[in-house]
């Protein structure tokens, strides 16, 4: 195969690379607090996060007991909205829950 042909192929790989590139990824993080319940948590990962209850459980204690964890890993767009969402529920209850967004 002649040296053009090794070039255009390389190129033609190149540029499906960049077509099949992926998004950038957020991490939704759970910060711990001393008010609001384990139950609220739990509730918040099975709702906003789609976690069964076992799932949700070991993220609230692991929340409890080191201060912050993850909740999920999203594209900008819907890490932005689930943050809002938690915020906005939790506010709603009167509990001082509070997460952030970082990339992963
Ligand atoms: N620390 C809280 C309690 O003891 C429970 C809790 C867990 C709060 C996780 C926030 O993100 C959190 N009631």
């Amino acid at each position: 195969m002649g040296d053009s042909s090794t070039k255009e192929l390389e190129r033609i790989i190149v540029e499906d690379d960049e077509q099949t590139e992926e998004p950038p990824m957020y991490r939704v993080v759970l910060l711990n607090d001393d008010y609001t319940t384990m139950e609220f948590v739990v509730m918040i990962l099975e709702t906003v996060f789609n976690k069964t209850t076992e799932e949700a459980t070991q993220v609230m204690l692991s929340v409890h007991n080191s201060g912050a964890g993850t909740a999920g890993v999203f594209t900008k767009e819907i890490a932005e909205t689930k943050v809002e969402i938690v915020h906005q529920i939790a506010r709603q209850n009167e509990y001082p829950l509070k997460c952030i967004m970082e990339p992963a």
